[in-house]
């Protein structure tokens, strides 16, 4: 499969204190969005995420794919996850991206959210096994849905649409600072997929 990049486009700056966030609108063209999208949603194993809120185990709507290296396992939420194997579409987004932000990436998260009913609550991707020098890239494929960052201490908050196609690209110390979020909407909307790549830190992983 052939995939366009779209090269014209550059970074803005979305948050600079305590951290910072640049987007992306459109890395890739509106056909190539649609064709990983498909892709993703058929090759992978999807599974409801498994959640722990106010001590009660919760399952979510929303469909959660882990992949990566083989030794890149992942806890969160008190749930261990091991990888499922890159797939060529993948490895193909995973390089671009590593060439986006001169970064390498061995991992994964994607989540697929069928509608504006399912989101992503308030939290920031500060999990121990995660390194904490390392960006994390995120790809947005499908329905616009509205993203927003809330700081720690201060409780400002910025938010923004994350488009069919863009990147969005948090840098450290963001996660130390700031929680995000996928905000529901009650508007319709159809579903999205976002892909976050991450990088483990192997030496922490038994
Ligand atoms: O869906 C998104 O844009 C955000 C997902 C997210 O925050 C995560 O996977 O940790
Ligand atoms: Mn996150």
């Amino acid at each position: 499969m052939q995939f366009k990049l779209e090269s014209t486009e550059t970074f803005t700056t979305c948050l600079d204190t305590d951290g910072r966030v640049e987007y992306m609108p459109s890395i890739f063209d509106d056909a190539t969005s649609n064709r990983l999208f498909e892709a993703c949603l058929n090759t992978l194993d999807w599974q409801p995420d498994q959640l722990y809120m106010f001590g009660k185990k919760i399952t979510t709507q929303r469909k959660v794919a882990w992949v990566g290296d083989q030794d890149c396992s992942y806890t969160y939420s008190g749930v261990k996850k091991y990888p499922q194997p890159w797939t060529a579409d993948l490895l193909w987004i995973k390089n671009k991206m590593e060439a986006l932000v001169q970064y390498k990436f061995n991992s994964c998260l994607l989540n697929l959210y069928h509608n504006g009913s399912e989101g992503m609550g308030w939290h920031s991707d500060d999990e121990l096994e995660l390194d904490r020098n390392a960006p994390i890239v995120s790809l947005s494929l499908g329905a616009v849905r509205k993203f927003a960052f809330k700081h720690k201490l201060h409780k400002t908050t910025h938010a923004m649409f994350l488009e069919n196609g863009s990147v969005l690209v948090m840098y450290p110390p963001t996660q130390e600072f700031w929680h995000h979020s996928l905000l529901k909407t009650k508007q319709l909307v159809s579903s999205r997929i976002n892909l976050t790549f991450r990088c483990i830190q192997l030496e922490n992983v038994d």
